[in-house]
């Protein structure tokens, strides 16, 4: 399944105009496969000389028509949302945008995590269910978002966030703030974009939905005369982090969660990775680009191999032995 990217915020900040630049005016129906740029990838390239390079894709939605909560529902299929505040146009105020989304995000949450606690409450009243944990991590759950805090803050095991993990709970999810601000105030943003902290991305969407109708060289001509670095906005920044694959017929980047076990890494290049992992082969891009092929670090007797248990990281090249 490939990691997807949603796009929300207040009306009008921008997330259509960010879509298309994202998307290069590419995507359909509001959905659009990007390609994130990653300087490691040619690297890779150059040192095992595959017949093919792949660019990390993730899969863009803009905020659909609709109502709130229906725009604000859609968001919950996604793996990482970007959170577009608008810091353009009459008196913005994009702080305010935010904290208002988070409301309305924690009440989202707190619908369905309300629902839930009831049918495990009648279940467990029944014999149906033990669910002690369960219970008392719903009952968390929704006294934290009846505060109308993200669950993103609620402190939780892994066990427990996995208990709600079937909710989907959209202020769980790894987010990222946009700052989407003219151009007239860059490279900084201005004022309004400052309110939103060190952690936003500054991105004028407008200017870089018409930067992608240029040649690359052009664009990146312009971005430099507007203080901008190349690329603007990599997908990189959404709690996400992106591994390679490295053999002679396809070099290749996988962007997945920060975190992933090693089978569910796996699962990214396909479900049956997933089911029918055996272990991993692991290395780094800075060594597979010294030694210039995996076959060569597994001769040395350099591929570390790691079990279920590991944790894939940034910039690891992985070999993933399945059975079937
Ligand atoms: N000056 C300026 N205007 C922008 C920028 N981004 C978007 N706009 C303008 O803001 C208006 C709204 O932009 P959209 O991209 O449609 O906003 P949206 O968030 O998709 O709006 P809804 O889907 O209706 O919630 C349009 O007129 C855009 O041209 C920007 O970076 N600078
Ligand atoms: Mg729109």
């Amino acid at each position: 399944m490939p990691v997807s990217v949603a796009l929300i915020g207040a009306d009008g900040s921008g997330k259509t105009t960010l879509f298309n630049a994202l998307t290069r005016g590419r995507g359909a129906d509001g959905v659009g496969m990007v390609d994130v740029p990653d300087e490691r990838l040619q690297r890779l390239a150059d040192a095992v000389k595959p017949k093919k390079v792949v660019a990390a894709q993730v899969r863009i939605a803009d905020a659909p028509a609709g109502s709130k909560a229906q725009r604000i529902g859609a968001a919950r299929e996604a793996d990482v949302v970007l959170k577009v505040a608008r810091c353009f146009g009459p008196e913005p105020d994009p702080a305010a945008e935010l904290a208002t989304l988070e409301v309305d995000l924690a009440i989202t949450d707190l619908a369905t995590v309300e629902k839930r606690l009831e049918l495990v409450e009648r279940e467990v009243r029944v014999g149906k269910k033990a669910g002690t944990e369960e219970l008392e991590v719903l009952r968390r759950a929704r006294e934290h978002l009846d505060a109308g805090r993200p669950l993103s803050e609620l402190s939780l095991e892994p066990g427990q966030r996995a208990l709600l993990a079937p909710l989907f709970p959209v202020s769980a999810k790894p987010a990222v703030v946009v700052a989407n601000v003219d151009e007239a105030l860059l490279p900084d943003g201005g004022a309004a974009a400052a309110t939103l902290g060190p952690e936003a991305v500054v991105v004028p969407a407008r200017l870089e939905a018409e930067l992608v109708e240029l040649d690359p060289a052009e664009a990146a001509e312009y971005r430099s005369s507007y203080g901008l670095r190349a690329g603007g906005l990599d997908a990189g920044a959404g709690g996400l982090i992106t591994y390679f694959t490295a053999g002679e017929p396809e070099v290749r980047a996988w962007p997945c969660d920060r975190d992933s076990p090693a089978p569910v890494a796996a699962g990214v290049i396909h479900t049956d990775f997933e089911k029918h992992f055996i272990r991993a082969e692991v290395t780094s891009v800075d060594d597979l680009v010294a030694a210039g092929s995996m076959d060569a670090l597994r001769a040395a007797g350099k591929l570390r191999v790691e079990g279920r248990e590991y944790r894939v990281q940034d910039g690891d090249v992985v070999f993933f032995r399945v059975g079937r």
